[in-house]
């Protein structure tokens, strides 16, 4: 297992074709800094620039908690309105996740709350501990949501529960959000998150690479795409693949009754 630092929050490690992003601001349950905001970008751009890597996957190291939200205790100055959206507009971290093309698995244990929240939903898929705890705190903070979680959790759950959970800042546990579809697997017992992610992820990695690809771009397009447009986009995307080596490789597989061998092509 190669280990490399991105910065001192943030650090990456290569798992054969999975590529793993690690907060590693444990003592402060990788409450988010400017190193995070900074270094999860950076790391996800490399592992979607790297063809080695296929999936790539997110977790946060320490026994408390993947992610607890923005960091409360840093240190700014007084800042007006437009400063404070000036500042933000610069950052929009977790929106710069939406343009990696590779699926992006959160996995989550214990805490995940407000920004770390928003960073899950950011992802493809959650895969959480049956321990993990969720919750959108802002609006006790005076606050609401900035990393996009008033537009994506009704996107994920539904407008009601996203409602429900934004106004009562409620804490859910995992089986409460399995049940809303805020997250889509559980790992079997929280000391198993890493092996069972990594056993998930090497599911997608070998199936075949372009079509992984697509078939994320195009359901993507279901959040923010008029149906016309997501239609058509999901038929462009279809008619490229459809002449790939990978499906004739796979086609002709079927035939003859053995494992396909996808190139990527
Ligand atoms: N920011 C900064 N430090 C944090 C944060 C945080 N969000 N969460 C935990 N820490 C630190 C604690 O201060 C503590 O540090 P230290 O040991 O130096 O005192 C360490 O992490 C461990 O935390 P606890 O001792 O509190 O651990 P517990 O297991 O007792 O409690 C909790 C865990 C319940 C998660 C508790 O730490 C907590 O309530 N944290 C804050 C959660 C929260 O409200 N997060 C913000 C969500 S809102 C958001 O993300 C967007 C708005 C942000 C506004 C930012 C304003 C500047």
């Amino acid at each position: 297992l190669e280990r490399e630092a991105i910065n001192g929050s943030v650090s990456i490690e290569r798992e054969g074709a999975l590529g793993w992003v690690v907060l590693t601001r444990a003592a402060q349950i990788n409450a988010i800094n400017d190193e995070i905001r900074q270094g999860v970008p950076q790391a996800l751009r490399g592992f979607d620039a790297d063809p080695a890597i296929r999936v790539i996957a997110i977790r946060g190291e320490g026994a408390r908690g993947f992610c607890a939200g923005a960091d409360i205790k840093e240190a700014r100055g007084p800042e007006t309105a437009i400063e404070v959206r000036r500042r933000m507009e610069g950052v929009r971290w977790i929106e710069a996740i939406d343009t990696i093309q590779k699926p992006v698995i959160a996995a989550i244990h214990g805490y995940c709350l407000g920004g770390g929240l928003e960073l899950a939903l950011a992802c493809d898929i959650r895969f959480a501990t049956p321990d993990a705890v969720f919750s959108l705190p802002e609006t006790a903070l005076g606050l609401i949501p900035g990393g996009g979680g008033t537009q994506r959790l009704p996107r994920i759950v539904g407008p009601g529960r996203a409602m429900d959970l934004l106004l009562t800042g409620e804490r859910l546990d995992a089986a409460a959000a399995k049940g809303m579809g805020l997250i889509t697997r559980t790992a079997s017992v929280s000391e198993a998150l890493v092996d069972e992610v990594r056993a998930f992820a090497m599911r997608i990695a070998a199936r075949a690479p372009a079509a992984t690809l697509s078939a994320k771009r195009a359901a993507r397009g279901a959040f923010d795409l008029a149906l016309k447009q997501g239609l058509d986009l999901e038929l462009d995307l279809f008619a490229m693949l459809k002449p790939s080596d990978d499906a004739q490789e796979a086609a002709s597989a079927f035939r003859e009754k053995r494992a396909p061998n996808f190139t990527g092509h």
